[in-house]
């Protein structure tokens, strides 16, 4: 085989043929920042034009109470700690209530996993949401928790997402992927779910007609070819399924986690990431540029670099501000918006399925989904 060149790259590019996992690490170990995002820039636009979504969203973290210790992780609390919190129905109820009243189309549910609560806990957070304001979409619980449910359960995991999806579950969350690399994985969070069980899992929700996003953590112990690798083992389950929607590289925020020795990553490696990802995810529509974990800054120039949607509002974010994000905690639409349009874009409000919202004052109806071009 030959060894990769940036010519040859370039024409695979422009011919919208994919790239070799060795490609893919040349890329990250030796191609500049402007050429990486030049490349990517232009295969986001083949695919979206100037089209840059945002969502209206809102977050709920029900517990922070975790069986596991990622060392990542600044979120996660003992139970006995001051820190510990756990929501009740009625506090659902309330965040729900609020998202309504601020015309969120999307919950994001993720959280610790606590030792003293059963799988119907978990369930009936989704209930309580579902019955409270039955329109808002569901996203929750990242394939690490669906893998705890299963443990806790004994059952298959197409049984735990089937409990939940008739409670009112919407599609699953991108988290708890980090680095597939065993290696890797082992040093970071070696008990939790295995990158093999968070694969099983996402291709038995693309079974079921779920969709589903997935993310990299980077930034930490890992390289290239661990990033590269994730990145194709990605690949290879969206060419198997087709279910997955978005992309999300995620920056490791070191502080108050058991890695506060290493550095954040800077803003040049951010974007080396978002642009590495929409040109090795050749079968992703979209990559987003996750706002409250790059900073509105770098997420507003990843727009020229690859990414194509901005993730939304937000609201009450725990796990990157817990870790030193100095992000607000929400955005509204208009900054969103300003954001976008700086950018040279056309700002899109999606629901979480990618489908146009049509918004008349307070209420809001959902229309049919962007059309995205992938031909050359
Ligand atoms: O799995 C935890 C990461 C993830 C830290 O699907 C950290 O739309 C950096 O997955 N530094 C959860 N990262 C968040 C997540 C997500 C976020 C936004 C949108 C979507 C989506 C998904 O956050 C975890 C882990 O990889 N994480 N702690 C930290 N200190
Ligand atoms: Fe628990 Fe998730 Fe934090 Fe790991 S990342 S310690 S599973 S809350």
């Amino acid at each position: 085989m030959s060894t990769p060149n940036l010519a040859t790259i370039e024409s695979k590019v422009l011919a919208n043929e994919r790239l070799t996992f060795d490609e893919g690490v040349f890329l990250d170990e030796q191609v500049d920042l402007l050429t990486l995002g030049r490349l990517a820039n232009l295969v986001r636009t083949r695919r979206h034009g100037n089209v840059a979504y945002y969502n209206t969203n809102i977050h709920l973290n029900p517990t922070n109470v975790c069986v596991y210790r990622c060392r990542f992780c600044a979120f996660r609390s003992d139970l006995k700690s001051e820190k510990s919190y756990v929501f009740s129905d009625d506090m659902i109820r309330e965040r729900v209530l609020e998202a309504k009243a601020s015309g969120a189309t999307e919950i994001h549910v993720v959280g610790g996993l606590h030792h003293q609560k059963k799988f119907d806990w978990y369930v009936n957070v989704v209930r309580v949401i579902h019955e409270t304001w039955p329109d808002i979409h569901i996203k929750g619980w990242t394939g690490v928790e669906i893998n705890w449910f299963a443990h806790l359960t004994k059952k298959p995991y197409d049984w735990i997402l089937q409990q939940l999806i008739d409670a009112g579950l919407g599609s699953l969350p991108g988290g708890g992927a980090e680095i597939f690399d065993e290696g890797v994985r082992s040093q970071i969070c070696e008990h939790k779910a295995d990158s093999q069980a968070w694969i099983d899992i996402h291709r038995a929700a693309h079974q079921l007609g779920l969709r589903s996003n997935a993310t990299m953590l980077y930034g930490h112990v890992e390289a290239a070819q661990h990033r590269i690798d994730h990145l194709l083992r990605l690949r290879d389950l969206q060419d198997e399924t087709g279910g997955f929607q978005t992309f999300i590289p995620l920056a490791f925020h070191p502080e108050n986690t058991g890695m506060d020795y290493l550095k954040k990553p800077t803003g040049h490696m951010d974007l080396r990431m978002i642009a590495l990802s929409r040109l090795m995810l050749d079968n992703f529509d979209h990559i987003k540029a996750y706002w409250i974990m790059l900073g509105e800054e770098t997420a507003q120039i990843a727009l020229g670099f690859g990414a194509d949607d901005v993730d939304g509002t937000v609201v009450h974010e725990l796990i990157y501000h817990d870790a030193g994000a100095k992000t607000p905690e929400g955005l509204t639409v208009n900054a969103l918006h300003r954001m976008i349009r700086e950018a040279g874009c056309e700002p899109v409000e999606r629901d979480t399925l990618y489908r146009r919202v049509i918004r008349d004052g307070a209420n809001w109806t959902i229309g049919e989904p962007v059309p995205v071009s992938v031909g050359v």
